[in-house]
C-alpha cells in the first residue's frame, strides 16, 4: 500500500519564505482548491491519503516533503535550512511513528528533504542554502547501517535539488541542466524545455507522472518518450516556490498492515 502524507495550505500561505522568486499575491482559496486537485490526483493514482489539518502560524508547512526523508527502513526527521520552516517537523514526527523507526537530524545541521532525491540505495543531496555540508554528513551516519550511499550534488539557480531533477521512470529522469549538472547521474534523462525552466519537478506514482499544467512544451518530451503524464495546475502554489514532489510524503507500507487493521 502506497501512503500519502499531505497538509492542507495554510491560511498565511502569503507570508511564505521565498528565495529565487519575487513575492506575489497568493490567493489562499485558489491554492486550496488547487491542492485539493493534487490530493484527488494522489488518491485516484491509489493512494491512501494521510491528510493533517492546516498550520496556521506556519505558512509554507504544506510543503511536507521538506520535512522527512522517508526510507523503506527508516524516516530521517529534516531540520529545515529555513528557521520558519524548523517547527514544521513536530507533527510530521508523530505521523511517521506508526510506520517507520525514526530518526533526527541534530542541530546546528540543516537540511530539507526536497534536496533529496533517491534512487534506489542511492541518495543525491542538493548542496544548497537549506541544506549544510554537516546535514549532508549526518544523513550519511544515519542511513549507512541501511545500505545507502549519499552524495552531495552542486545546484545553481532554484531553491532545491529536486527543483532541477526528478525521477520519471525507473531508468529515467526529468532534468534541467541550467540547475545541475546531469553527468552526476548515471541515468538516462530527459531534458526540459529551456523555456521551462521549473519544468524538471514531478511526481512519479507507480507508472503515472504528476506533472504541472504549466509546463506543456516538456510534458510532450515525457509523453513521446512513451510516459504517461497526469497533470494538475499548481501554479498557485508555485507563487510560493513550491512544485509538485513538495505537497506530499509518499511511501509504502506492507498490506499485511491494513489487513490486520480491518480485522481488528
Ligand atoms: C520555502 O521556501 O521553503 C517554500 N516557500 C517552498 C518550499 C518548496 N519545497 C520543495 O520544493 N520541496
Amino acid at each position: 500500500m502506497l501512503i500519502a502524507i499531505t497538509r492542507d495550505v495554510s491560511p498565511s500561505i502569503e507570508q511564505c519564505e521565498l528565495t529565487h522568486l519575487e513575492r506575489e499575491p497568493i490567493s489562499f482559496e485558489a491554492a486550496q482548491a488547487q491542492h485539493e486537485e493534487y490530493v484527488q490526483c494522489l488518491a485516484a493514482l491509489g493512494c491512501e491519503v494521510r491528510r493533517l489539518p492546516a498550520e496556521p502560524t506556519m505558512p509554507d508547512a504544506v510543503f511536507v516533503e521538506d520535512t522527512a526523508i522517508v526510507l523503506d527502513e527508516v524516516a530521517v526527521i529534516t531540520r529545515p535550512g529555513a528557521t520558519s520552516r524548523q517547527p514544521e517537523t513536530a507533527s510530521i514526527a508523530m505521523a511517521l511513528e506508526p510506520y517507520r523507526e525514526l530518526r533526527f537530524i541534530e542541530a546546528p545541521a540543516t537540511i530539507d528533504g526536497g534536496d533529496v532525491l533517491r534512487v534506489g540505495k542511492s541518495l543525491f543531496v542538493g548542496m544548497t542554502s537549506r541544506s549544510s555540508a554537516e546535514g549532508i554528513a549526518q544523513l550519511r551516519e544515519l542511513v549507512a547501517p541501511f545500505g545507502y550511499t549519499v552524495t552531495g550534488v552542486p545546484v545553481t539557480g532554484c531553491l532545491h535539488l529536486k527543483t532541477a531533477v526528478t525521477q520519471i521512470a525507473p531508468d529515467m529522469l526529468l532534468i534541467n541542466p541550467a540547475y545541475v549538472d546531469p553527468l552526476v547521474f548515471d541515468m538516462h534523462s530527459i531534458e526540459v524545455d529551456p523555456s521551462e525552466p521549473f519544468g524538471g519537478n514531478a511526481v512519479l506514482i507507480s507508472d503515472t507522472v504528476i506533472y504541472p499544467a504549466a509546463f506543456p512544451r516538456t510534458r510532450r518530451r515525457m509523453e513521446q518518450a512513451g510516459i504517461r503524464v497526469q497533470t494538475v495546475d499548481a501554479s498557485e502554489l508555485a507563487k510560493a516556490e513550491g512544485g509538485v514532489t513538495c505537497c506530499s510524503l509518499l511511501f509504502t507500507v506492507a498490506d499485511d498492515n491494513r489487513v490486520s487493521s480491518m480485522r481488528s
